[in-house]
């Protein structure tokens, strides 16, 4: 094969310009931080619908659970490892250290029902690292409500 004859294809092909449109995710877009034991902020309010990113900003493993039976009526389980039931995540976490999310790792949940949902971190739920999601507003649908002044 002529080797000189298949650089001068091959390069400039892979060498064209693909700067900027290759973007990874973006450790700065999130709502709630982890700190070495604490959710930053340990209380965030959001409207019905909204989608909410933990992202883990410490060196230590931690989990995002929610307390089942703190939760709206109607509204969905979450836990980081896609747990549908509390019992589940700390069983989990437990046997295999299931749902850790490491440094960098992020979880999502979307909030469709208004009101309060307490969640923890398992492994340092006795030291302190809980947290509240207020979810405001009414019930969303999957397109966005227009704003509503109801008062
Ligand atoms: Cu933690």
């Amino acid at each position: 094969m002529d080797r000189r004859a298949f650089l001068r294809t091959a390069v400039p092909t892979a060498a064209v310009g693909l700067a900027g449109c290759i973007g990874g995710g973006t450790p700065s877009d999130y709502d709630v931080g982890m700190g070495a034991k604490v959710f930053r902020p340990e209380t965030i309010e959001v409207s019905a619908g909204t989608t909410v990113t933990w992202l883990n900003t410490n060196k230590q493993g931690h989990s995002v659970t929610a307390y089942e039976s703190g939760l709206p009526d109607g509204a969905d389980y979450f836990a980081s490892g896609g747990f549908d039931s509390e019992e589940a995540a700390r069983d989990a976490w437990g046997n295999s250290s299931g749902g850790t999310m490491f440094e960098g790792d992020t979880f999502e949940h979307t909030f469709e029902v208004p009101g309060e949902y307490p969640y923890f971190c398992i492994p340092h739920e006795t030291g302190g690292m809980v947290g509240t999601v207020v979810v405001t507003g009414e019930s969303a649908t999957p397109t966005e409500a227009a704003t509503t002044t109801t008062n």
